[in-house]
């Protein structure tokens, strides 16, 4: 009987533990809190096959991402360009300089990002942004404080993950 006891308030007490405690949460979240994870997929973990698919929805029938349709696809969802991403910034890998952005131009310029923004906030230097550094980097993202990249200087891309001998022709 003392055991049956026990059970059942084991029981109960599991039940009180195993409740999601943020089910209630979403409605009522305080607004400081930073609800959008702004790293994932573009920042870390880069994810290049979410990132071309977002491109070429943003980039249109040319698959070349223009000024215009970069600014308009801030507002869609599931945008390629994010809060943090500014023209300027991008512009600058334009390599074949026909003003606009190619898929090849726009992963360089994803990746140089990364790289900038790992820099700053991989506080234990592990390649991932996770607890307080992902927090800090989100914060700074959601804040438009974005680190300046430049695309890599000609010979200079051997930390490029996917780095193709096509400079060399
Ligand atoms: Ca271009
Ligand atoms: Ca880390």
């Amino acid at each position: 009987m003392i055991a049956r006891n026990t059970f059942v308030v084991l029981l109960a007490a599991g039940a009180v533990l195993s409740s999601p405690a943020r089910a209630d949460s979403p409605a009522t979240a305080p607004a400081e809190q930073p609800a959008q994870d702004r790293c994932a997929s573009a920042v870390d973990p880069f994810d290049p096959v979410e990132e071309f698919i977002r491109f070429r929805v943003a980039a249109g029938e040319d698959r070349e991402l223009d000024e215009q349709q970069f600014r308009d696809n801030r507002e869609k969802a599931n945008p390629f360009v994010r809060v943090f991403d500014l023209w300027e910034q991008i512009i600058r890998f334009d390599h074949n300089g026909d003003g606009k952005i190619n898929w090849p131009e726009a992963e360089q310029y994803r990746l140089r990002l990364r790289e900038k923004i790992l820099a700053t906030y991989d506080a234990d230097g592990d390649g991932r942004l996770k607890g307080d550094e992902r927090k800090a980097a989100n914060q700074a993202l959601e804040a438009g404080e974005v680190p300046e990249v430049q695309p890599p200087a000609d010979g200079a891309d051997a930390s490029s993950p996917t780095s193709r001998p096509d400079r060399t022709h």
